[in-house]
């Protein structure tokens, strides 16, 4: 398979025995079901009633509204957690349910809020706040549609990780993985903003660099961190150092993309590092924000797939790049398929908004062999289980995993434990700046001190 140069697979197998972890509960999916029914029993070793649920509006990093909300069991809080929202958000995601109208600029929740206050507290509490399967089966029922459109896949999902963390007792990476392999994450970290995160006239959004080359999570840390000051250096002596994105990378204005390639290589030489042996570079094109009717508006040519294709291919040649995220457009299919058929052996391909965390999806990806890898993200689906599952079946198909945040992110760390506790491999989660994005980072310094498996992929 077209990951095997990667070798993302030799990072451990799961034994078919794994006690009741979430990652357990996913082992126990039959990969092609459309439901959560056909799963088979998991037994729940943490005992306790969901005794109440509450949802509150709280804001983002972007001042918008979010949703968080609080599970109860035995009368006391037990578990928390808060939704992130997109700004390059695919066709084929889940819908995020927002009020309309004037107030918040549209951007309201209470909506969402208000389900989870009324039906969803109604279907949950009494329900065995360890049983993640049926909580989540629950969840799907209760609202009956494919993409989640009813009580919307904020309110649902907010349920249901307030719920794992509310299950979790000690570690959530662990109560994740059970006793299945947990490692920590090699992260991918954007420290140089474009297209829908940034005002800039740049088109790819996320210039990241990948500190692979270490032995340990915290110096693979802080590597990244040094390279993204090297990188303030360098853009400020070019007269290009203005504001950040979204995701607290620096946000330039660029005579064209592949001027963010060379600055980024500059600022991990400059911070001292072995660009292509310790560092490397990855991309997030998030290709579908300028792909129209006529083709690919790149640096003001229009491009086909192809030609697309190929200037991925040069820049392959001329930079140690090791991930492309989102090359081509969400359902550009064909394009897909010719460039990872021709580079999947010398780079990882992932799918983002190509697949949405959708397993129908991913099947068709893994059927045309369109990427080697697929972006998880577990607002995309709506809920753990689901998402569990998502992750399973692209491991199992020999597929690179990468848990990511959103664009819209608030101190809430779940991702964190869930790229350790389910073995992910790797994590996006921005630049080291702005405490939406370091709380990850500083979660995952955390987890270091109990795990230091920390695998090269590349
Ligand atoms: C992406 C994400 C996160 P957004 O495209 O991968 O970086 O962006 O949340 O805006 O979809
Ligand atoms: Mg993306």
């Amino acid at each position: 398979m077209l990951g095997v140069l990667l070798q993302i697979r030799a990072r451990g197998t799961r034994s078919p025995e794994q006690g009741s972890s979430l990652a357990e509960l996913a082992e126990h999916i039959v990969p092609h079901c459309a439901t959560l029914r056909s799963l088979g029993p998991v037994a729940a070793p943490m005992s306790g009633a969901v005794s109440d649920l509450s949802a509150r509006m709280i804001l983002d990093s972007r001042g918008n509204p979010t949703i968080e909300v609080d599970c109860c069991v035995g009368g006391l809080l037990r578990g928390r957690a808060v939704v992130p929202s997109g700004a390059s958000v695919g066709t084929h995601e889940a819908l995020e349910l927002r009020d309309g109208g004037t107030v918040w600029a549209g951007k309201g929740v209470d909506g969402a809020v208000s389900h989870v206050n009324g039906e969803i507290r109604d279907a949950l509490v009494g329900m065995d706040v360890a049983d993640q399967r049926a909580i989540d089966t629950a969840l799907i029922e209760l609202d009956g549609t494919a993409n989640k459109a009813r009580l919307g896949a904020n309110a649902i999902l907010g349920a249901s990780m307030a719920c794992m963390r509310a299950a979790a007792e000690g570690s959530l990476w662990h109560h994740i993985a059970g006793s299945g392999p947990s490692s920590m994450p090699v992260p991918q970290m954007n420290i140089l903003n474009g297209g829908a995160h940034a005002t800039s006239n740049v088109d790819v959004q996320e210039f990241m660099v990948v500190p692979h080359g270490f032995d340990n999570f915290p110096e693979a840390l802080r590597s990244g961190v040094e390279t993204y000051h090297a990188l303030k250096s360098v853009l400020k002596e070019e007269g290009l150092l203005g504001g950040v994105g979204d995701e607290g990378g620096f946000a330039p204005n660029l005579s064209r993309n592949e001027d963010g390639l060379r600055y980024v290589l500059d600022a991990i030489e400059r911070a001292g590092y072995a660009p292509g042996n310790q560092i490397s570079i990855a991309l997030d094109v998030a290709a579908q924000e300028f792909c129209q009717g006529d083709g690919y508006h790149m640096d003001g040519q229009v491009l086909s797939g192809t030609e697309l294709g190929d200037l991925y291919s040069e820049w392959l040649d001329s930079y140690p790049i090791v991930s492309i995220e989102d090359p081509f457009g969400e359902d550009d299919w064909e394009s897909w398929t010719e460039f990872t058929v021709r580079e999947g052996r010398r780079v990882q391909i992932v799918g983002d908004d190509l697949y949405a965390t959708n397993p129908g999806r991913l099947l068709r990806g893994i059927d045309l062999c369109a990427t080697n890898a697929i972006l998880v993200k577990l607002n995309q689906i709506g809920t753990v289980t689901e998402t569990i599952e998502v992750i399973r079946m692209a491991r199992d198909a020999g597929f690179g995993t990468v848990i990511s945040h959103r664009s819209g992110e608030t101190s809430d760390d779940v991702i964190a434990d869930l790229a350790v506790g389910t073995d992910a491999g790797q994590i996006k989660t921005g630049a080291p700046a702005r405490s939406d994005r370091t709380a990850k980072y500083n979660q995952l310094l955390r987890i270091a001190e109990q795990i230091d498996v920390y695998t090269d992929l590349f």
